[in-house]
């Protein structure tokens, strides 16, 4: 990267859909055929890129063009999907990915082309980018508190190419167990763990996260406890969310793809913004 990029754009869960990922790409003025970024840009996909939707080949295909035309512009990041196909199984899923897509997500993730989080800071914070979201459990009790976003970045991304450890630690969507506010960062859930996980702990940066959502889309009804729906605002034309707590805000971009493509899906595009994190310090 040549000079630091002016804004941040996350891209949420796309679970196959390769046709919302390249309208999406060429919205945010990027080339889905070359994977040319423009220079004031930097695009974070945080994970889940295949599965679910018609299309996951080719999603890993497009990825692949952004990654080596981009420029370094690209951070790919890894979801609960991901490391289906590149760690040890903690789930099942009925789908397979072609041979040549999941060989790909393997080489990313071995070559560090695909990592676990990004950090980047911004007017309004700094903030951390994961799959899932770091709660305030694995914060405290796997990464020792680490006081800044690339620091809690850099300690999570030393997990990055290996295919053990605490980094796949599930939560309560992995086999219906109880909520734990030290849910990994590729399986938190955000409405029972990783938004309560913060009630007792200031938050030390905000947050950017996918993989699930608190507001029910289909119906614009919010789930969980009181506490959590009272600090929560959702964007319907989005499918954002914001969750405001003590020392900073949970934004969730999940916009709960199926089979068939959500309605209405879009980037998350920061302000102005300082150096992008991707790399163990
Ligand atoms: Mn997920």
């Amino acid at each position: 990267m040549t000079s630091p990029p002016d804004r941040v754009a996350v891209i949420g869960d796309v679970g196959g859909h390769v046709a919302v990922l390249r309208a999406e790409l060429v919205r945010l003025g990027a080339d889905p055929d070359t994977g040319r970024i423009p220079e004031d840009l930097v695009i974070v996909q945080l994970g889940d890129l295949v599965h679910r939707g018609p299309d996951s080949a080719a999603v890993v295909d497009l990825v692949d063009v952004m990654l080596r035309g981009g420029q370094g512009r690209w951070v790919q990041l890894v979801g609960n999907h991901e490391a289906h196909h590149v760690a040890d199984r903690v789930f099942e899923w009925p789908e397979e990915l072609p041979a040549a897509a999941a060989d790909r997500l393997r080489a990313w993730w071995s070559d560090g082309s695909m990592v676990v989080a990004a950090a980047f800071r911004a007017p309004s914070g700094d903030f951390l980018v994961t799959h899932a979201g770091l709660t305030a459990g694995f914060w405290r009790s796997v990464l020792d508190t680490p006081v800044t976003a690339a620091q809690t970045a850099a300690r999570l991304n030393a997990w990055a190419g290996r295919t053990a450890g605490a980094l796949f630690r599930t939560g309560s969507m992995v086999n219906r167990k109880r909520p734990s506010i030290a849910a990994g960062p590729l399986w938190a859930e955000a409405g029972r763990e990783l938004v309560p996980s913060w009630f007792e702990t200031r938050m030390p940066f905000s947050q950017v996260h996918g993989h699930s959502s608190i507001v029910d889309w289909e119906t614009g009804e919010l789930r969980g406890s009181a506490a959590v729906i009272h600090i929560t605002s959702a964007d319907p034309q989005t499918r954002h969310e914001v969750s405001r707590l003590g020392g900073g805000a949970i934004i969730g971009v999940d916009p709960c793809h199926g089979q068939e493509a959500a309605p209405v899906s879009a980037a998350w595009v920061s302000d102005r913004i300082g150096a992008v994190v991707t790399r163990p310090a």
